[in-house]
């Protein structure tokens, strides 16, 4: 019987900038496995620790422990070169362009605390002296066209090139976007144990060879359920996090449900307040102010992540008749609802005061999210039928457009009329709905989140603790043995935009509890996203998966040890000493893996 493991005990998310070696006073201590752990509190301590390192190294020689083609998701085009590892000294500098600033400080702020490096960024255009870690954001990169690195690839806005020689590692991309991509990549050529968040004795060899990859759908997502359990916001950073390291680039927060309302409207205050304040299992709830909103789409932004808020309507709004029972068909306030059936009820679609609501919503909404997406929800609105639904659907496309933004709806939304741009969201558990097919063709593009396949919050296996079985049980390879291009039946390939992996959370109560449904089922939908489908290969990705284990356990992320990946047999571990950077919020290093 699987267990949650307990929660780490600092599970914040993962700062922007992580300051170098810090002011705290030294905890060098040795583990039982003999290595030397330092925190990254003293410039003496971490040179120890490199000395060490580099003293260890000497001795031999082995191979990059991590393979070029290692990477999740699989990568468009792998050349490796066995000759031209490279291994950081600890002398190294990050030397960026002007625009890709950010991505470097990030890059730095990944790779200080486990190798003790001060790694100083350097911002230069100039091409970078032997040793150097060279970040570079250049026009020319779409396509492609850098001396060495000419083939005439188009690395669009999201592309990478990555070159790893015996003099250094270079990044090369069109826009700072493509460049985090590439540093997430570098980051997994890394041993595991980078992603310790306190220095660690190891030798950090990067497999050399070159990398060019860009992403096959512009849209890759997951979504989490706020609404059935709130999730405060460092959670919700935290989990940003777990996206943009596999280079997932939306973020759908299910803002509101019939258990709750989660996004303060000033002009509907007790929306927030009164509709806020519950649960599934009847726990205190809680909302999102405005500010914290704000932190949570910047937070995102500069991850490259896209918040798209739902407020979903005009179904699972039992929160918001709560507040304001004006909304309501007969006008009369409903109990607060803790439990988790859905389809019961509805804002009345006859009243003028429901799209004065609706608008007044959407405007504030659109005003705090700087992506182009609202998400009007839409599913199981099975009180509102026919005319009334789709007459209701309309109404809202219309003043989603009037804010400026896309639309964005479950795929119930198929009947109502065509609005430009609109992005119908499947979540449909066989192949087959005409409905959506004819959208499709009055111009509709569509998200795949097939409910058999997609859905995080389907148990593993019958005896995961947690999660639903409606859609199926969904272990690691169902999850992944899927081809967006062909999946819904008379939809072209062309009309579909992208992925994405809800997690409900009618069950899920903790951070622990959303990784382990995550993990490791998030990479294998990131992996249909970003990868050509010419790399999907079952046996390939398990092997590639199970290198993450280590990785997951270092980071203090909790995961699922599914029985059908090759898991390395031990943990990667014994690193470990107390958390030493008790100011700054970052994973817990200490957490131990399922
Ligand atoms: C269906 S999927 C729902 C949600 C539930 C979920 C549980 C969809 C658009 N609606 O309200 O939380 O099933 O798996």
């Amino acid at each position: 019987m699987p267990t949650i493991p307990a929660t780490p005990s600092e599970t914040g998310p993962e700062p922007l900038d992580r300051p170098g070696p810090a002011a705290s006073p030294p905890a060098v201590g040795s583990t039982s496995a003999g290595e030397i752990a330092l925190p990254d509190a003293q410039p003496a301590a971490a040179d120890l620790a490199r000395a060490a390192a580099t003293a260890a190294g000497n001795l031999i020689a082995p191979p990059a422990p991590v393979r070029l083609g290692d990477v999740v998701p699989a990568p468009e085009r792998v050349t490796p070169d066995a000759a031209a590892d490279f291994t950081l000294t600890g002398d190294e500098a990050i030397r960026v362009s002007p625009a890709g600033r950010a991505v470097a400080e990030q890059l730095a702020a990944l790779l200080r605390p486990a190798t003790g490096h001060p790694l100083p960024v350097t911002e230069t255009a100039a091409p970078g002296p032997a040793g150097a870690l060279t970040l570079t954001v250049s026009d020319a990169a779409r396509p492609l066209d850098t001396g060495a690195a000419t083939d005439g690839t188009d690395l669009g806005d999201e592309g990478y090139r990555l070159d790893v020689t015996t003099d250094g590692v270079r990044i090369t991309a069109a826009t700072p976007a493509g460049l985090f991509y590439g540093v997430q990549t570098l980051r997994q050529l890394l041993p595991a144990a980078v992603e310790h968040r306190t220095p660690v004795t190891e030798r950090w060899t990067l497999p050399g060879g070159s990398i060019v990859d860009r992403p096959r759908y512009p849209y890759r997502g997951a979504m989490l359920d706020v609404a059935r359990h709130f999730f405060a916001v460092p959670d919700v950073l935290r989990v940003i996090d777990h996206l943009a390291r596999y280079k997932l680039n939306h973020l759908h927060l299910h803002l509101t449900d019939d258990q709750g309302w989660r996004i303060a409207v000033p002009g509907w205050p007790r929306l927030a307040t009164l509709g806020g304040a519950g649960e599934v299992g009847g726990g205190p709830g809680g909302h999102y102010t405005t500010d914290d909103y704000r932190r949570i789409v910047r937070y995102a932004a500069d991850r490259h992540v896209t918040v798209v808020p739902e407020i979903d309507l005009p179904g699972h709004t039992n929160a918001a008749l709560v507040a304001y029972p004006e909304l309501a068909p007969d006008r009369v306030a409903p109990p607060p609802y803790t439990g988790t059936e859905v389809g019961f009820s509805y804002v009345d679609p006859a009243s003028e005061r429901t799209y004065d609501f609706v608008a007044d919503v959407l405007a504030e909404l659109a005003a705090l999210t700087p992506g182009p997406w609202l998400h009007i929800g839409g599913d199981e609105a099975f009180k509102v039928k026919g005319a009334a639904y789709t007459g209701f659907v309309e109404r809202v496309q219309a003043i989603v457009a009037a804010t400026g933004k896309t639309v964005v709806g479950w795929h119930q939304i198929a009947p109502a009329a065509h609005t430009d741009g609109r992005v119908l969201q499947w979540w449909g558990t066989g192949g087959d709905d005409p409905a959506t097919a004819e959208a499709v063709r009055r111009g509709a593009r569509l998200v795949l989140s097939p409910g058999n396949h997609a859905y995080l919050d389907m148990k593993y296996a019958p005896d995961t603790p947690i999660g639903h079985d409606w859609a199926g049980l969904i272990d690691v390879r169902r999850a992944y043995d899927w081809d967006p291009a062909t999946h819904v039946t008379d939809v072209p390939p062309e009309a579909v935009l992208g992925v994405e992996a809800p997690l409900w959370t009618e069950s899920v109560t903790s951070l622990p509890e959303i990784e382990f449904m995550l993990f490791p089922r998030l990479p294998a939908v990131a992996e249909l996203g970003w990868s050509p489908r010419s790399t999907h290969d079952w046996s390939g990705f398990r092997e590639r998966l199970a290198g993450h284990g280590p990785r997951w356990a270092a980071a203090g992320i909790t995961f699922h040890r599914a029985p059908e990946v090759p898991w390395p047999a031990e943990p990667d571990t014994p690193h470990l000493t107390t958390p030493t950077i008790p100011t700054q919020p970052g994973p817990d290093t200490a957490a131990q893996p399922a």
